[in-house]
């Protein structure tokens, strides 16, 4: 085996819900790819110090999980600066989706390009959230909304995965937007429940399934069809849901036994409470609060009454969160939403894990789980949430392999 130690640092574990599970001058223990031990460096076992390849010394750093990503759309073509321009000069996101903006206008774009094309566009991306820690991330599609486009794209993410030190996880967005070939919502979904979803899950490609239940795009009835048959062939699903409105998309992703709900904006207290029968993660996305300049606020508060995992993460997507950051989403989940800079981290590694149903896998500093975690240049892990825009990250530890080093 190959044996190396981290020690002399502050470990935030993350394992328990409601802290950061510090342990003060601690050591972790990688065998292989796996977390062999963690605790405090003065309980080290001997016979795990005896026979360890390297031993890296954090000089009081800060050590949290890696960071996971659990919400992103980073696999399109081009950009939408100027519906941003649009935007300040006073025209509203529908609108500019009727008149065939918005997320059509990214469709287009990501048909038109190349599979090597994309794949570079994504690439840049994804080399953000990198270099942030994030040592697992979720795509979606849904930029394609065609056959070809869609495997594209899922393809793009799961090459991604294959090329970065990094953990992708693939979700296939069937139910996005109209494309404008078809006449309707419902023959769409005839086209996404008979055609691409079965190619999809034939190939392999996704992990989940996901659609935007909105009166813009897609109705409970439609989201319902497309979760049935997502589940049928064995794909766990997630839902953009009360993002502009209420809607009962909380409620109908529990009902789906969804892993999520996301957005949540306008979520009912009915919506909250099935979510919380069903164990549904929700997942806030401060940034697209944020860009389409939202006054409503996520119900947080009920959220943790009701003991609702809460996930935060990038919505990395060209029309509502055009950000790579996954840590100023921490500072903006505080100062938008009130999170303590405690739920903020939790939200981006222990139930962020939880959000993509890998919770066995990672999301926590464990004996047991994958070795994925991240040395600091912090004292507290509260800066992590604190600060906006500074990059302190010294060293990655992804799947047992130290991907980034600067302090060598
Ligand atoms: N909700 C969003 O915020 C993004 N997708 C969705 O269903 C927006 C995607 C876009 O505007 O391109
Ligand atoms: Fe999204």
């Amino acid at each position: 085996v190959t044996r190396e130690i981290w020690e002399h640092a502050r470990i935030a574990t993350m394992q328990a819900s409601g802290s950061y599970g510090l342990i003060e001058d601690a050591s972790i223990v990688t065998e292989n790819r796996m977390i062999a031990w963690v605790g405090a460096s003065a309980a080290l076992p001997a016979d795990m110090s005896v026979g360890a390849n390297q031993a890296h010394d954090c000089a009081g750093r800060c050590i949290t999980p890696g960071l996971i990503d659990s919400h992103t759309h980073l696999a399109y073509a081009s950009n939408r600066a100027h519906e941003f321009e649009m935007r300040l000069a006073g025209m509203d996101y529908a609108e500019i989706a009727r008149q065939g903006g918005g997320i059509l206008s990214t469709v287009r774009a990501t048909r038109a390009a190349t599979e090597p094309d994309l794949f570079a566009a994504a690439q840049r991306r994804l080399s953000a959230l990198l270099d942030e820690g994030v040592t697992t991330a979720e795509i979606k599609s849904g930029y394609g909304l065609d056959r070809e486009t869609e495997l594209r794209q899922l393809r793009v993410a799961r090459e991604l995965g294959r090329r970065n030190p990094i953990t992708i996880h693939a979700t296939y967005l069937g139910l996005h937007a109209v494309p404008p070939e078809f006449p309707d919502a419902n023959a769409y979904v005839d086209f996404v429940v008979s055609d691409v979803l079965p190619a999809v899950a034939a190939e392999g490609l996704a992990d989940t399934a996901d659609a935007f239940c909105d009166p813009i795009a897609f109705s409970p009835a439609q989201t319902t069809r497309f979760f049935t048959a997502a589940k049928a062939l064995g794909l766990r699903v997630k839902l953009h849901a009360d993002q502009r409105m209420p809607g009962g998309g909380g409620a109908l992703a529990a009902r789906n036994l969804a892993l999520s709900a996301d957005h949540l904006e306008y979520a009912q207290p009915s919506d909250l409470q099935a979510m919380a029968c069903a164990g549904t993660v929700a997942v806030l996305l401060p940034g697209a609060f944020y860009y389409l300049r939202e006054t409503t606020r996520p119900p947080i508060a009920a959220l943790r009454d009701l003991g609702i995992p809460i996930a935060l993460a990038t919505d990395c997507n060209p029309g509502t969160s055009p950000t790579t950051s996954l840590l100023l989403m921490l500072n903006m989940a505080c100062t938008l939403f009130d999170l303590s800079p405690q739920e903020a981290l939790a939200g981006v590694t222990r139930n962020a894990a939880r959000a993509l149903g890998i919770q066995a896998q990672t999301g926590t500093i464990e004996i047991g789980k994958r070795a994925d975690f991240v040395v600091w240049n912090v004292e507290d892990p509260a800066e992590l949430a604190y600060a906006m825009g500074a990059s302190s990250c010294a060293q990655i530890v992804q799947n047992g392999l130290l991907v980034k080093n600067t302090l060598a």
